[in-house]
């Protein structure tokens, strides 16, 4: 069976927090491997693109000015994401989760997570040159 990628993003307000950290280690105990990490200041062009499937909502300019407000941590995890980052309004997340501990609201919400395989294969393309993602040989 083929190993499932998928992306995550730790948000402005995490990253200012300083919980970068805290962050990585929920994905670990969880189970989950990094396979790729960077830190990175996105261009408004480069959140505008990254979101353009929200871009006729009512928040879309609010969340780029949100992603282009301080730098992200952008990764690629193996396995799935979306239980351990819980519900976009923090308010409707589960206990123990990443949003319930760390976001501020629903727009600043700590975390993005790729919704399907299909959208986490662009969104890996999207930050990701092929050679930036390992293979963790060992363990
Ligand atoms: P998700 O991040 O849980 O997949 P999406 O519906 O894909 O949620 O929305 C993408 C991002 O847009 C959210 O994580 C959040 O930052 C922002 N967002 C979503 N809904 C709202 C809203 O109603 N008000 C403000 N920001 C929102
Ligand atoms: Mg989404």
């Amino acid at each position: 069976m083929a190993i499932e990628r998928t992306i995550s993003i730790i948000k402005p307000d995490a990253v200012s927090k300083n919980v970068i950290g805290k962050i990585y280690d929920r994905f670990e105990s969880n189970g989950l491997k990094i396979v790729a990490a960077k830190m990175k200041h996105l261009t408004r062009e480069e959140a505008e693109a990254f979101y353009a499937v929200h871009k006729d909502r009512p928040f879309f300019n609010d969340l780029v000015d949100f992603m282009v407000s301080g730098p992200v941590v952008v990764m690629v995890l193996e396995a799935k994401n979306r239980e351990i980052m819980g519900a976009t309004n923090p308010e409707n997340a589960a206990e123990g989760t990443i949003r319930k501990d760390f976001a501020n609201n629903t727009s600043e919400n700590a975390v993005h997570g790729s919704d399907s395989l299909e959208n986490a294969k662009i969104e890996i393309d999207f930050f990701f040159n092929p050679e930036e993602v390992y293979v963790r040989t060992i363990g």
